[in-house]
This record gives C-alpha cells, sequence and structure tokens, in this order.
C-alpha cells in the first residue's frame, strides 16, 4: 500500500473473473471511495489494460441494484419480491431449515452449488467445501467449464496442461483451435501478434469466423464437432508422408504402430465432406503443421462443448507427440495453466480432505434442472445453497431448472452481488462482496503469475465475501472447530507454505508488496522434451489401455457427431458480458444489443427470412424470440447466439440455455451444449414497437456482414 498526498491510497489486485487473463489492477482509493481503476502497468502478462467489461468494473460496485442487506422471500418464487431482514435473522432462519431437512432427509438432500462466479483460491473453494463437506452434504461435480478438456488431454499426455502460454513467441506455427483469443482471452492476443511479427503462421480452427478467425492467416471453418475428423485426416497425411518424428515417438510414445492403423482409414479426400473442407486444404494443414516447427496448439474450451468433447481433446494432444513439437521451445500444446499453479500450491491444506464425509452421493451441476425435479432421486433435493454462480443462465436445459426452482418445498439460499435470474427463485438472497472488497490469492489459467487481490474498500452495506459467510453459518449451525472459522490469510500463508520449488521466494509478504509474481517455473521449460508423461505407462499414449477398460476407443474415434434436422446452434462468449454477469447492466446489455440470432444467407433464404426480422428460435426444450442477423460468418446449417442474460426485443431477459440439452459428453463429466440443434421461423406480430430492436453490436468484436437495422426493420409480412 502506498500512501501518497491528499490521503489517496493505491492498492493493487487481480480481477477474480473466470478468465484466463487474471488481470492486474490498481484502484485508487479516497476516503474510502474508489474512484479509479486501471490495469497495472507492471503486471507482464496483462500490461496495464482491462477488458471492455472490467474497464467499468466501479460502475458494477456501485451499481444501485446491488443486493447490500440479506434479503428475504415474501412474494410467488420467480417474483423476486424480498424484505430486507437482519443477518441474525437470515442465518437463525437458514441454519434452522438447514439442520431440519439434514434430520429428516440426511444432509445429502442439501445440494451446495457454487461456481466461479468469483475465481480466487480462498473466495472460490475452502470454507465452503470444508463446512458441507463435513456435514455430509451431496457433492457437486463442477463439469461444465474446462474439465472435459483436462481429461481428453490426460488421457494422452497425462495432464491437462502444456507449456507455459507466454512461449507462443518463439512458435512459427500458431493454431488457435476453437478459442476467439480477441474476445475471451484478450491479453493473449498482444503475444500472437508478437509471434505473427517473428514470422509464425497463425491458424484458427473454428466453424464461425470470429474476430480472431478474421484476423489469422488462414481460417479453417470446420463443421462443428468434426475436430477429430480433422486431426485423423492430418495424422493420415503426417504418417503418409513421412512426417514422424520418428526417434521421439520411439522413445516416448505407446501405441504408433495400432494408430498408424488406425489413421490409414481417414484419407483426406474420403473425410473432407465430413468436416466441410477441401481436401487440399487438410493435406496442406497437416504438412505445413507438422514441417513448420516450433508449432503450438492452443485450444481452451470450444471444442468441449461437444458431446465427444473429451475425445476431441484426446486427439488433439497426439499431434505434437507424432511431429515431436514437445521438443522445441514455444511448441507443443498450451491450454490451463491453472493445474501448474495448483500443484505447487498446498491445495489440500486448503480444501482439507481429510474432514470430508466419505462416500456421499455426487451431482453433476449439468443434471441440475434433472436432478431438481427428478421425485425418484433419494434423498430428492430439498435444499440448494448457490454461491458464486447463475445457473437459471449457465446450465442447459433451462424449462427443468425453472420448474425445479419454482417448487414449494425447495429451500434456495443465493448468495450474490445481484438479484441475478437464479436469486429471483430464492427464499433468502444474501449479500456478496465485490472483488474489490475481499482478499484473495488468484492463481490464473492463462499464464503463470500468481496475484494477491487485496481488499481495496470496505465491503459495501452488510456484505460479506464467500469465506465470511460460511464462518457466520458454521456459528449459526452450532459448529466452532477452528478449522470451521480459520481466517484468509491464514489459509493464504498456508497455501503458500508446500515448500514446491516454484513458490521459491514467493511470500505472502513479497505478494502484498509486489502484487503478482511469476511461478519460479525455468524460463524456458519445456515438460515434454524428453518425455516424462505422467501417464500410466510413463509415455504418451496413441492408444490408451486405460480408456479401453473404461470402454471408450483406446485410439482417436470421430465419435458422435450429431446430425439432426435443423440449424446446429453454437453459443458463445460476448465482448461486454461475463458469462451471465454484466447483463443487468445497461451499458453492457445496450452494447450487447438484443437477442439475436446469426444465419447463413441460404438458410436464411430458405425460410424467407431477411436480416432485422424478428424470429421464433425453437426446438423440443423451448423457444425464444430473437432478432434475426445474415451473414457468412456462419457455416450453411450452424446458427450462432451470443450467451448470457439478453433481453429479447419485449425486453425479458431471456438465456439461450433454454435450448441447449444436458447431452453428457463422452467422458469428463460435461455438457455437450453446442449440440443443440433449432428451427427458426418469423413472428407474425413482427417487432411492434419499431425502434426497440437493437440488432448485434460489438457482441464478438466483428460486425456481422449484414447487420439488421438498429432502428426497427420492415415488419415480415
Ligand atoms: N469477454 C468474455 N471473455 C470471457 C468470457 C465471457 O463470458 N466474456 N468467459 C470466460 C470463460 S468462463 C471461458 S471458459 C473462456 C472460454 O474461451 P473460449 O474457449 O475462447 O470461448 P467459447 O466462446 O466458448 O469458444 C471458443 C470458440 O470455439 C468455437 N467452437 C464451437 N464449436 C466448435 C467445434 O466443434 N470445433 C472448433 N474447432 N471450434 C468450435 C466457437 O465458435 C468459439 O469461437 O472465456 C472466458 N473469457
Ligand atoms: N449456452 C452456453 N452455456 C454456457 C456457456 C456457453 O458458452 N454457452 N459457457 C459455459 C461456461 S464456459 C461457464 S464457465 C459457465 C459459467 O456459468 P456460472 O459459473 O454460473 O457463471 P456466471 O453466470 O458468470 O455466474 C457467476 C455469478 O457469481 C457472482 N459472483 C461474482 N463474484 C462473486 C463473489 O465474490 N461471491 C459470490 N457469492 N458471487 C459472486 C456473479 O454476480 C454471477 O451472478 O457457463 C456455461 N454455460
Ligand atoms: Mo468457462
Amino acid at each position: 500500500m502506498s500512501i501518497e498526498p491528499g490521503s489517496v491510497r493505491t492498492i493493487r489486485g487481480a480481477c477474480g473473473h473466470d478468465c484466463p487473463d487474471t488481470c492486474g489492477w490498481v484502484v485508487e482509493v479516497r476516503d474510502g471511495i474508489a474512484t479509479r481503476m486501471s490495469g497495472d502497468p507492471t503486471h507482464p502478462f496483462t500490461r496495464g489494460t482491462l477488458c471492455a467489461k472490467v474497464n467499468h468494473y466501479l460502475d458494477r460496485v456501485y451499481h444501485p441494484d446491488r443486493v447490500l442487506h440479506p434479503l428475504k422471500r415474501v412474494g410467488p418464487k420467480g417474483e423476486a419480491r424480498f424484505e430486507r431482514v437482519s443477518w441474525d435473522e437470515a442465518l437463525a432462519d437458514i441454519a434452522a431449515r438447514l439442520q431440519g431437512i439434514a434430520a429428516e432427509s440426511g444432509a445429502e438432500a442439501i445440494l451446495p452449488y457454487s461456481s466461479a462466479g468469483v475465481q480466487g483460491l480462498i473466495q472460490e473453494f475452502s470454507l465452503d467445501r470444508r463446512l458441507f463437506g463435513s456435514m455430509g452434504c451431496s457433492a457437486l461435480e463442477r463439469a461444465i467449464c474446462c474439465t472435459v478438456a483436462a481429461a481428453g488431454l490426460t488421457a494422452t499426455i497425462g495432464t491437462g496442461t502444456g507449456i507455459d502460454p507466454e512461449q507462443i513467441v518463439h512458435s512459427r506455427y500458431v493454431v488457435l483451435w476453437g478459442t476467439n483469443t480477441i474476445v475471451t482471452n484478450l491479453h493473449y492476443w498482444p503475444l500472437v501478434r508478437e509471434a505473427q511479427r517473428r514470422g509464425a503462421r497463425l491458424v484458427v480452427v473454428d466453424p464461425i469466423r470470429t474476430r480472431t478467425a478474421e484476423s489469422a492467416d488462414w481460417h479453417l471453418q470446420i463443421r462443428p464437432g468434426t475436430d477429430t475428423l480433422l486431426v485423423l485426416a492430418m495424422m493420415h497425411v503426417i504418417v503418409r508422408d513421412g512426417l514422424v518424428d520418428r526417434d521421439y515417438v520411439a522413445g516416448h510414445a505407446v501405441g504408433y504402430e495400432a494408430l498408424v492403423e488406425r489413421v490409414r482409414a481417414y484419407p483426406p479426400a474420403g473425410v473432407a465432406d465430413a468436416i466441410g473442407l477441401p481436401a487440399e486444404a487438410i493435406e496442406r494443414f497437416a504438412r505445413e503443421y507438422a514441417t513448420t516447427q516450433p508449432s503450438l496448439l492452443r485450444p481452451l474450451i470450444g471444442i468441449e462443448h461437444h458431446r465427444n468433447g473429451a475425445m476431441q481433446f484426446r486427439a488433439l494432444a497426439c499431434l505434437p507427440v507424432l511431429t515431436g513439437a514437445w521438443r522445441h521451445r514455444g511448441g507443443g500444446l498450451a491450454r490451463s495453466t491453472h493445474a501448474l499453479h495448483y500443484a505447487a500450491l498446498a491445495l489440500d491444506r486448503v480444501l482439507m480432505p481429510e474432514v470430508q464425509r466419505p462416500g456421499v452421493r455426487t451431482l453433476n451441476m449439468r443434471d441440475l434442472g434433472r436432478d431438481l425435479c427428478d421425485p425418484s432421486l433419494d434423498p430428492p433435493v430439498r435444499a440448494l445453497m448457490v454461491s458464486g454462480a447463475n445457473p437459471m443462465v449457465s446450465i442447459p436445459n433451462q424449462a427443468r431448472i425453472r420448474e425445479g426452482l419454482l417448487r414449494e418445498d425447495l429451500f434456495t439460499v443465493v448468495h450474490d452481488l445481484f438479484v441475478t435470474e437464479t436469486a429471483r427463485f430464492a427464499d433468502y438472497v444474501l449479500p456478496a462482496t465485490s472483488q474489490i472488497e475481499h482478499l484473495d490469492l488468484s492463481p490464473a489459467w492463462g499464464h503463470l503469475y500468481l496475484a494477491l487481490n487485496r481488499p481495496a474498500i470496505a465491503p459495501r452495506g452488510e456484505s460479506v465475501c464467500n469465506t465470511e459467510l460460511f464462518r457466520r453459518l458454521a456459528h449459526a449451525l452450532g459448529r466452532s472447530e477452528p478449522w470451521l472459522l480459520e481466517s484468509d490469510e491464514s489459509m493464504l500463508r498456508a497455501a503458500l507454505s508446500s515448500g514446491h520449488p516454484w513458490l521459491e521466494g514467493i511470500t505472502y509478504e513479497r505478494l502484498w508488496a509486489e502484487g503478482h509474481v511469476r511461478l519460479s517455473v525455468p524460463e524456458d521449460w519445456r515438460p515434454f522434451a524428453s518425455g516424462g508423461f505422467s501417464t500410466a505407462s510413463g509415455k504418451a499414449e496413441l492408444y490408451s489401455e486405460p480408456l479401453r477398460a473404461l470402454g471408450h476407443d483406446p485410439l482417436p474415434a470421430p465419435g458422435e457427431i450429431p446430425r439432426e434436422g435443423g440449424l446446429q446452434l453454437i453459443t458463445g462468449k460476448t465482448l461486454h458480458f461475463h458469462n451471465s454477469g454484466y447483463s443487468h447492466i445497461e451499458r453492457h446489455r445496450r452494447r450487447t444489443g438484443d437477442l439475436f440470432i446469426e444465419l447463413h444467407p441460404d438458410d436464411a433464404r430458405q425460410r424467407g427470412l431477411v436480416a432485422g426480422d424478428l424470429v421464433r428460435v425453437w426446438n423440443a426444450r423451448g423457444a425464444l424470440h430473437a432478432v434475426c442477423a445474415v451473414s457468412d460468418r456462419v457455416r450453411p446449417g450452424v446458427a450462432w447466439m451470443p450467451f448470457g442474460g439478453l433481453t429479447d426485443a419485449a425486453g425479458t431477459r431471456q438465456s439461450v440455455n433454454v435450448l441447449t440439452a444436458e447431452a453428457p459428453t463422452d467422458w469428463g463429466g460435461g455438457s455437450g451444449l453446442y449440440d443443440a440443434f433449432v428451427e427458426v421461423t418469423t413472428v407474425e406480430e413482427a417487432v411492434a414497437a419499431g425502434g426497440a430492436v437493437q440488432g448485434p453490436r460489438e457482441i464478438t468484436a466483428s460486425a456481422p456482414a449484414s447487420s439488421p437495422p438498429s432502428s426497427g426493420g420492415t415488419p415480415p409480412s
């Protein structure tokens, strides 16, 4: 903390959003009020800039809609009618209800549901796991993001991570594979550009022509869900043309002969139509990729939200093994770095697995709607404790979640900064702090800088951070074990005390003073340059015996590529929203515009639709109204809609997840929510109030080729 003349304090912190960048920031505080927030210029990865959302973070902190006191429901569920109550009253009632439910039905009838609404070492998970785990509540499988990617990669290389992403500048062939870097991982973009400046060729593999794809040297606009087919065809070429690094494979991989046999059946010409690319493009891509070293694959999560998602990652991980790309600085694959931070930190000291009651059931967040509505679930879910999550927007099959949340016999508590779509159904809404109001350690999933987020201002109103909520709840439940009441600083110091070499020289004091420190991973760290894979065989598993034992194909295989009637609906992240967040803030809503669906001109023509039409998007699970955009950013047969709490033309906040299904992935516990199919038809009434409709704006930082008029369109006949 530095004291400046005029008693202005500046305090370093780190963004807590679920995002690879984990930006360093500096908050200026005058008389206890945060007056300015800017990017921390000393942060080596985020270099003094924030993003389109966090540039306005203080508007969020001081937003008039913030929940500042505990609220108790006084109207029907879903109507968001609440009255203010005291913390004591709220906690006493919540504790009594939980104890009653546990006594009658067992603690498994309580489902704590949290996600990465705040991402950080103790606010995301710590005392909640200790408290609910020691009570024997149902456990939650948090598999809506990243777990499928990690499970898929692990099958081949024994880990879900790869090289230090910053090493990209040494690459000469970069493939952004199913990730929209400019929108979702903004601070990585300058490094991608730096690699290009140094001579790298930049390829994007994505069914949508995103702004990232537009900025690449080459965009391969494949059919969704066909990535494994593409990888098989690439490996066919690499093997056929003698481009395999035979030494690397002989020394560090198992199953090469079986893989060769498998890829023989996938010549580019045979699968080009299914992938939706010309055979020549696949041939060229394979040869360029294999012969330009160092080559780097960069996937995030786009390809995991398909039913065959884990296999797509498993297949992808075979490529740098075949070509020996891991040998080279800047070569291989770069994905989430969370595992590297967590490997260094004393995670068990935070989670305390020893206090968790063993043998409790695990429910998957993907199946929330099904589980809330399942009368045969024993015991049924009778209490839902939500924090840092907004499942009414983010989880598939919204109709069922809504039906579940409406159950009169379900007791729901939501801890959040706002009355979210989920909180509208709650019996109690408890006020949460923003990231500048609490302490946390911030491991990043996009780089190796570990940050300390220091509180800059006092909690607003009566809001409390997640750890404080669970200390209070433990106390209200009559629990007094010291590990349920541990302080934030104590947990952070313990986490840093692992003795792991990557934490050498990284102390709480140093983080307090400097804000962020890079893990002590060697500069030129090549984790698999000479093998050392932590698989069962100790080698990269081109053939996987463990997968076979689990009933999966032991070799890369295309898996289930869905083909239903209608258009395949891909949904994605937007520039001005963070998942469901920021959607209730006018500025961000305005910039994002009304809910829209983007169709290819051929698909629009077939349906008699033009840009600006108000359309009904529907399938067996539900329906939405949206504005029609027409653009060749999408392939024929594919439609795109923005994910988040967008409003439709009638002003109702909607989530595209009314259209998506749970659709379990092959393994990894995730959801194939990008495998939804929809039909699109005109809405006869069209836009009653001309001028009400705002078409797509800076959603993906890319204006569709033909935008609908911003002041209403001609009503379709
Ligand atoms: N501005 C902003 N930034 C964010 C977020 C946000 O909401 N807003 N959310 C954050 C979160 S939680 C995450 S997980 C990350 C996600 O970051 P990304 O992985 O970059 O995000 P997605 O938009 O889910 O998917 C990336 C791309 O995958 C493509 N894709 C879909 N299906 C396929 C397929 O079958 N094959 C291929 N090759 N590509 C496919 C999509 O068209 C999309 O362009 O972003 C984080 N950053
Ligand atoms: N159709 C479709 N669905 C998707 C995706 C998609 O691309 N398309 N993406 C998926 C992905 S990758 C993800 S990660 C999930 C995200 O889904 P969720 O994890 O549910 O994320 P959010 O919707 O951002 O909800 C997080 C909530 O946490 C709150 N919050 C923020 N800070 C704090 C805090 O300190 N304490 C507490 N208690 N609350 C806090 C925020 O206000 C917000 O309401 O959505 C998934 N769903
Ligand atoms: Mo995510």
